[in-house]
């Protein structure tokens, strides 16, 4: 364990060395023909939003065989005629990228070269544990760092309540998750999370209606006018988010706001391979009297014996539970 870890660290390192050394490989002066660096900041449909190396925007076609972008991709691309305008030739590789299966099958990219991804969760109506363990599958996966955003603290009204969430939160407490209690009302936690975000590229997943739009408009205090320049630019209204944005954070870093999504899948894989998405089970697997026991119903289980013991949180192996059916299932599909 300790060995994968350290190697789970090495290409983290490794991964975010690489997105930092390609966006400052980045070369400037804009001249009409000329391949340029860009950085998609939003995709809308048909086009795609570009921020050139001259910090100007330029909305963009994709030549066809590209396939389809998203927000912090790095493209080649050239101006076209009509001033603001240009033409995408191509995607450089990318280093990190989270999606997820949509509904036929098909992959739907969230954001990519990110570093990290907050989880964020609202405390009201309630943090879902099951939720949150999904996307820490999807950044181990990925081989990046993830954190967990409460927020909506204001909407806690009584003291007891705080013993629940902190009940929740152990779990990932003890696998050294950070987590940051924000609120955007009372402007709460705002340091915490600026620090959490400074110098990476973060992408802010969770369920609709958690406030990742809110949050990142209360790290980024011009925004609703540059939204407004977003909106104009993209023919798009600014409450639900639709499709994923990338801002410039003012204190350094860049973050990556993304439509809320009722169930997140990480991508499918085998038990022995889900196993080691749960650090907690770790000191317990290859102690249950059958070698492919999926912790279920079988006699003489270690992971349940623990559950037992207090040693590892029921909800845990109940998302697991749920993963390995919802895997069994996509096979069957
Ligand atoms: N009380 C309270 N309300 C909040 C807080 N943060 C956001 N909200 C409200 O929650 C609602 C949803 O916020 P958004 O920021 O649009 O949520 P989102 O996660 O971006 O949602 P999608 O774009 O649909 O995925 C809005 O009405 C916000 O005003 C908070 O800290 N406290
Ligand atoms: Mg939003
Ligand atoms: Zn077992």
């Amino acid at each position: 364990m300790a060995k994968r870890k350290l190697t789970n660290q090495q290409s983290r390192r490794v991964k975010k060395r690489r997105v930092l050394q390609q966006k400052t490989e980045m070369p400037g002066v804009a001249v009409s023909g000329e391949q340029l660096d860009g950085l998609v900041i939003t995709n809308f449909g048909k086009k795609v939003l570009v921020e050139g190396s001259d910090g100007e925007r330029y909305t963009c076609f994709v030549r066809q065989h590209l396939g389809k972008l998203v927000a912090g991709d790095h493209v080649i691309w050239q101006k076209d005629l009509e001033p603001g305008t240009g033409i995408i030739n191509q995607v450089l590789e990318r280093q990190t990228l989270l999606s997820r299966p949509g509904f036929r099958g098909e992959i739907r990219m969230i954001a990519a070269n990110i570093t990290q991804i907050g989880v964020v969760s609202p405390i009201i109506p309630g943090i879902h544990p099951d939720m949150i363990d999904r996307y820490l599958i999807a950044s181990e996966q990925i081989g990046i760092d993830a954190f967990i955003i409460l927020n909506k603290v204001d909407l806690v009204e009584e003291e007891e309540h705080w013993d629940a969430i902190g009940a929740v939160m152990l779990p990932y407490h003890k696998m050294g998750i950070p987590i940051v209690l924000t609120s955007c009302v009372k402007e709460h936690g705002l340091d915490d999370l600026q620090r959490q975000l400074g110098g990476e590229t973060s992408v802010l997943v969770g369920p609709s209606g958690a406030g990742k739009s809110s949050l990142i408009k209360t790290l980024i205090p011009d925004l609703e006018i540059r939204i407004g320049e977003l909106s104009a630019a993209t023919g798009l209204g600014s409450h639900t988010t639709s499709n994923s944005i990338l801002y410039h954070l003012p204190a350094g870093g860049d973050l990556i706001d993304s439509p809320g999504v009722r169930l997140f899948s990480p991508q499918p894989c085998s038990l022995s391979e889900l196993e080691r998405y749960y650090p907690d089970f770790e000191p317990f697997l290859g102690q249950c009297r059958f070698n492919n026991c999926s912790h279920t119903h079988e006699p003489g289980c270690a992971i349940v014996e623990a559950i037992e013991k207090g040693k590892i949180a029921d909800q845990r192996l109940h998302s697991f539970h749920r993963l390995l059916r919802e895997f069994d299932q996509s096979k069957q599909d």
